[in-house]
């Protein structure tokens, strides 16, 4: 569909006045208007999301199924826990990265309330995202962008009478600079409240 293109003043040959519509114009017939280009707005396409989570290392408090499947890519393996309340999966990035979304990708074994945390040592989580409200199928989580190595999904409710259960768990980063964030080191560095080796990537 080509809508609200304006042509001013188009004269086709044997009219003596601007042609009103696209027939005045012959643009039916290809033998009046070879040469024309029409150059679309172009909308970029939205920025592929990398998946951060996509075959690293996961653990969790309990499986009926590998948490790995968690994090295999593969939307027909799935990670399950035992069928209580408590529950957890965490998947570990490797490296600390700066994070701001995450989807989950719930089996009918779903989490009504869970929260979404963040750590870098496995001891001090903090939260970054809470629900008690868990509908399940996707749940496609944004938070305040935070650099972690460790994501974890912390059940607290289940909403069915099964427990957690995963087709994927998906971790996103921060996009277009994935080093924000990261530590930089320099041989050498003007330390000044300004000028730092960390002020190369702090976005
Ligand atoms: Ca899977
Ligand atoms: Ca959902």
């Amino acid at each position: 569909m080509i809508s609200n293109i304006t042509f001013d003043n188009i004269i086709m040959p044997g009219s003596s006045t601007p042609a009103q519509n696209l027939y005045q114009m012959n643009f039916t017939d290809t033998s009046f208007y070879s040469g024309v280009t029409i150059l679309p707005t172009q909308i970029p396409e939205p920025a592929q999301r990398t998946n951060l989570a996509l075959n690293k290392a996961a653990t969790a408090s309990s499986a009926t199924g590998p948490s790995s499947y968690a994090v295999d890519g593969n939307l027909s393996t799935r990670w399950g826990s035992n069928y209580t309340d408590s529950e957890w999966i965490y998947v570990d990035l490797g490296t600390s990265l700066s994070i701001n979304g995450v989807r989950l990708n719930w089996k009918t074994a779903f989490g009504k309330s869970y929260q979404i945390q963040v750590s870098n040592d496995l001891t001090n989580w903090s939260n970054v995202y809470t629900t008690t409200t868990g509908d399940g199928g996707i749940d496609d989580i944004s938070f305040t962008p935070t650099n972690a190595r460790y994501v974890r999904m912390n059940g607290t409710q289940r909403g069915s009478i099964y427990g957690y259960s995963l087709w994927e768990f998906e971790v996103y980063g921060v996009m277009n600079n994935l080093a924000t964030g990261a530590v930089v080191t320099g041989s050498s560095s003007l330390e000044n409240s300004n000028w730092s080796t960390s002020k190369a990537n702090d976005g």
